[in-house]
């Protein structure tokens, strides 16, 4: 049993982690950079250390300064949130080294599926369906051309160390494999110090939905149904969704199946995610696996009843998953609109400073996570999201309507914010009839904008 976690992150995710231990009787410790001394996280936790100067470098990515702070305070455990380290193997590795248990599957799966070519390969020797493509790394620009000559171009060339969209490609024709191949290879030796490639059948707007999965030390793993996160401009999603609006009843099960087929693949321990690309024919394709809680996380916890973070920490402390797959039952319909302070109409420019006023929305429905309050002054140096407004409904019309309703009460003053932007995306035609794809807001930008 854990008595005390350090939460190694910031913002919304170190409140939602620090209200599952408050819960679930267990101390917290928080961490933060100098720039982030009056944040929320270290008024909600009962320790809290300071880990460096702004920069992630410096602080939410200082491994040496993390584990000090907790061999410090004695705690038992260290929950990463998402991005700064919850996706590190080194990390991980040094957590267990340290007897500090990393709440987070084992550094090993997270080396795994952080080398997404070596991760395809393995979900190809499993069956679970992954795009057309090659069968792991490609080498040269010899293998490259036979492997497109054989999948038909538009393909894909991919980062084995990007993921998230970081390190791709497209290419058309024969002519510009080699200058892409070799460009893209040389980035990602520049961004990753790995230019390892993979290749892939270019799917034309795609839909993207993930499964969230949770897996046990003793050999459980169930899903907890999909959600939907085609809604995103640039790689950054910006709504979504659980159930999709799009996805019937048999291909739910089918794709729930593969998910669990992927995940047992590699005896998939805590919190996951199964991301897939659909066609417009509704084959999908496995593309990559998140092995991290996920931003998006309060729309599956709302249709299911499941409170992630407290299996996650569950989990980590070597309990059984108390329901079965049988038992997950996914009720109404949840969405998620992010919050960013940025200006939508000037290129979505972040807009950080002081917040001079502000209201929330409540009622029956609403989820609020957000970590920003009065006089709170939003750092220029993190990722410009603050807050997440969740509705849940009976059926998607309901929580539409509640969520058209929470975005207009909402007040956030001193700073620019997107919210009239989700407001306009939520009205649009395509919204509204859940025939969206992931190329909506790239292609109708001015359109929503000029509504
Ligand atoms: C693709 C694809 C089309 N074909 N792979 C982007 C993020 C990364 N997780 C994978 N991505 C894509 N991979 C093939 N073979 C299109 C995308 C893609 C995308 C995927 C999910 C959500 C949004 C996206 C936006 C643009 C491109």
């Amino acid at each position: 049993m854990f008595t005390k976690i350090l939460i190694a992150n910031r913002g919304e995710i170190a409140l939602r982690i620090i209200r599952a231990c408050k819960e679930m009787n267990i101390r917290t410790v928080a961490v933060y950079s100098t720039i982030d001394k009056d944040s929320l996280h270290l008024t909600f936790a009962d320790e809290t250390v300071c880990i460096g100067g702004p920069a992630p470098k410096d602080s939410y990515l200082n491994i040496e300064n993390i584990i000090s702070a907790a061999i410090c305070t004695g705690a038992d455990a260290i929950h990463p949130g998402f991005g700064f380290l919850s996706e590190n193997s080194k990390f991980a590795h040094i957590c267990e080294e340290c007897n500090i248990a990393f709440i987070g599957p084992t550094y090993q799966m997270i080396e795994n599926m952080g080398d997404k070519a070596a991760a395809r390969k393995l979900m190809i020797e499993a069956g679970v369906p992954v795009v057309p493509g090659s069968n792991g790394v490609v080498c040269t620009i010899h293998e490259a051309l036979l492997v497109a000559k054989e999948i038909g171009y538009p393909i894909m060339i991919k980062a084995s160390a990007g993921g998230g969209g970081r390190g791709m490609r497209i290419v058309f024709n024969e002519n510009e494999l080699e200058p892409a191949f070799l460009s893209a290879s040389e980035e990602a030796s520049l961004a990753f110090g790995d230019g390892s490639m993979y290749m892939e059948k270019y799917i034309q707007n795609p839909r993207h939905i993930e499964f969230q999965i949770l897996g046990d030390n003793h050999g459980n793993i169930v899903h907890l149904g999909e959600r939907d996160c085609s809604m995103q401009r640039r790689h950054q999603k910006v709504i979504e969704e659980s159930p999709s609006p799009f996805i019937r009843e048999d291909m739910r099960k089918e794709m729930g199946k593969a998910a669990i087929k992927a995940a047992q693949a590699v005896k998939y321990k805590n919190a996951g995610t199964i991301e897939f690309i659909v066609d417009k024919n509704n084959n999908f394709y496995f593309i990559e696996m998140n092995t991290r809680i996920q931003v998006e996380h309060p729309v599956t916890e709302m249709v299911t009843g499941i409170d992630l973070v407290k299996e996650q920490i569950k989990i980590a402390m070597g309990k059984k998953l108390d329901f079965t797959q049988e038992d997950i039952n996914i009720k109404g319909s949840a969405i998620e609109c992010r919050i960013n302070a940025e200006n939508p109409s000037k290129n979505f420019r972040p807009s950080p400073g002081q917040i001079t006023a502000i209201y929330f929305p409540g009622g029956k429905g609403v989820r609020i996570d957000s970590h920003i309050y009065q006089d709170y002054t939003i750092p220029p140096t993190y990722d410009s999201m603050i807050a997440k407004i969740i509705t849940l409904g009976k059926d998607r019309t309901e929580a539409l309507s509640i969520m058209k309703r929470a975005l207009s009460e909402t007040v956030i003053e001193g700073i620019d914010n997107n919210i009239e932007f989700q407001l306009d995306l939520l009205h649009t035609k395509q919204f509204e009839e859940g025939t969206f794809d992931t190329t909506f807001i790239e292609k109708n930008l001015s359109k929503i904008l000029g509504r």
